[in-house]
């Protein structure tokens, strides 16, 4: 097996010499001047561990659950898409890896292979489904719907993309993966996707998914056609002000996803880790929060546990891992991840998730 870095800039740097540029500034960047980008990392950086001693740690468990749903550790996989561009395994091999550590998989709506193989590749494992709501809610429907009846658990719409973010990198070098079809797959494949293809002789399928893709009207009332299309939680991906996070409470919303899409769309929005507090503040228990863009280590977990998260999403560091070394890299990344988590507990005098909290952090400024 080929080893991947343990060190976050290390597999960023080794990735980086497996992709085209293009592609790794695709991934690598934020949108704007990236100051979100940046201001993600650095909020993690503002507060430190402030940990107990002599408080028997010789077991530790990183077990949860979030809605009911038992997971091994508070990880997810994020919703990252085309996969396919950083490895021709692409979701497959992350899928996969995800099923042997039993850490959910989010498939994303524009992930380089069908929902369905990417459920095939997971296997048992535990698997839920990012929706880019289609300006067609017929279309909307029968992706979730497909993704009910492929056994994934959940369903999380990502609510910050009206449209793309100013991404002046990809625009500099003039790319755009999706503008280039690799993350098609799900359209290609959609029943209804096709009878509305085959009702516009000529159109061809890339074309007909741009015409579709944006749904810059999206509002609340758009949650209801989902919801009763399918019986699946429903998790909201994009919220960072806390208005909207009891929004969602109001509208029976089971969850939400903290997270600025890891600084690649409003850039110069709040740091997730500072718009976690307010959030947790003004919902409490009434849902559980994920946490998503720029968690790279153990102690980020911990700190995004402490000031009221239930879970992460991990992004970049699983997608580093599959560039380097397919699924492999993939289940590295993950073991990796989990042995800084549980060393961290440990060593903050923690043995369990739920032990996790505020007391256990301060903030520093530097
Ligand atoms: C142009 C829209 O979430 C990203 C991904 C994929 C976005 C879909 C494509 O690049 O942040």
């Amino acid at each position: 097996r080929k080893d991947v870095p343990l060190r976050f800039e290390d597999l960023e740097n080794e990735a980086q010499k497996h992709l085209d540029k293009n592609v790794f500034d695709y991934e690598q960047s934020g949108a704007g001047i990236e100051e979100t980008l940046r201001s993600n990392r650095e909020a993690f950086s503002n507060w430190k561990i402030v940990p107990r001693v002599m408080r028997d740690v010789s077991t530790v468990s990183l077990h949860t659950t979030i809605n009911g749903q038992s997971i091994p550790a508070p990880i997810l996989l994020a919703p990252v898409g085309m996969q396919g561009i950083s490895h021709p395994d692409g979701e497959l091999a992350s899928a996969a890896a995800s099923a042997k550590y039993e850490v959910p998989f989010i498939a994303s709506t524009v992930s380089s292979y069908t929902l369905e193989e990417i459920a095939e590749a997971n296997g048992n494992g535990k698997r839920w489904f990012q929706l880019y709501y289609p300006n067609n809610v017929e279309i909307a429907k029968s992706f979730v719907k497909r993704a009910e009846i492929a056994g994934y658990e959940a369903i999380v719409i990502t609510v910050d993309m009206p449209l793309i973010g100013n991404r002046e990198r990809d625009r500099s070098n003039q790319y755009s993966p999706f503008l280039l079809g690799a993350g098609k797959a799900n359209y290609a494949a959609d029943p209804v996707f096709q009878e509305y293809l085959a009702a516009k002789p000529g159109a061809a399928v890339l074309d007909e998914m741009l015409q579709t893709f944006y749904r810059p009207g999206l509002n609340w009332e758009d949650m209801k056609p989902i919801r009763d299309a399918v019986d699946l939680p429903i998790y909201l991906k994009g919220i960072l002000h806390p208005d909207d996070a009891e929004e969602a409470v109001k509208h029976g919303i089971d969850g939400i996803v903290v997270s600025n899409h890891g600084g690649r769309q409003l850039d110069g929005c709040i740091a997730t880790l500072d718009a976690l507090p307010l959030i947790k503040e003004r919902v409490k228990d009434k849902l559980p929060i994920l946490l998503d863009s720029g968690v790279r280590s153990g102690p980020d977990i911990f700190k995004a546990l402490a000031l009221g998260a239930d879970a992460v999403l991990l992004g970049r560091p699983f997608l580093y891992g599959l560039t380097i070394a397919g699924q492999s890299g993939v289940e590295q990344v993950i073991q990796n991840v989990l042995h800084d988590l549980k060393t961290t507990m440990s060593l903050s005098g923690i043995k369990s998730i739920q032990e996790i909290n505020a007391n256990a952090i301060r903030k520093t400024y530097r």
